[in-house]
């Protein structure tokens, strides 16, 4: 089965241009506690490197593309976001690497709780015996 869960987004275009709203509901599937946006990221840098314990998220690209490599321990999907109306759902014990960044890129990120660094697990040797 898939890690890939995509979610598409209402646009509520009129002649003026295009908006998106985000709300806790069928299309934000969790309660928000927190956004977050990565930008400006500099030429083949790769981010993530981790796993969360708990956190969901919510991940698209409101600007430019990059990117995701999801690993569930097992096998390896990658999946480039590069639209302000398509998303992915990220939960449960996922891997997950971030790369190929435009310079344009902006990764906006929609999470399910507050920053919490004991919810990461920043080593794959870790996440493998967790899983
Ligand atoms: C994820 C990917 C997509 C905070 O203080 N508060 C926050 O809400 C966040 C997200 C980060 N930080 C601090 C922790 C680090 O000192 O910002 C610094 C950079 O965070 P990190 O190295 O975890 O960044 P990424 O890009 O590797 O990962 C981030 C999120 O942490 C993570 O949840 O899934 O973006």
């Amino acid at each position: 089965m898939t890690m890939i869960k995509w979610l598409k987004f209402p646009s509520l275009g009129d002649s003026r241009g295009s908006l998106v709203a985000l709300e806790s509901s069928e299309i934000v599937p969790f309660n928000i506690k927190r956004v977050y946006y990565l930008f400006d990221t500099k030429d083949n840098v790769t981010r993530g490197n981790h796993a969360h314990k708990k956190l969901k998220q919510v991940m698209l690209c409101i600007k430019g593309s990059c990117t995701v490599s999801l690993d569930n321990g097992f096998s390896r999907e990658c999946v480039n976001l590069n639209s302000p109306i398509n998303g992915i759902l990220v939960e449960g014990l996922i891997w997950r690497e971030m790369s190929n960044f435009t310079k344009d890129c902006i990764l906006l990120v929609i999470a399910s709780e507050n920053y919490d660094e004991s919810d990461y697990i920043r080593d794959y040797n870790e996440f493998k015996k967790s899983i």
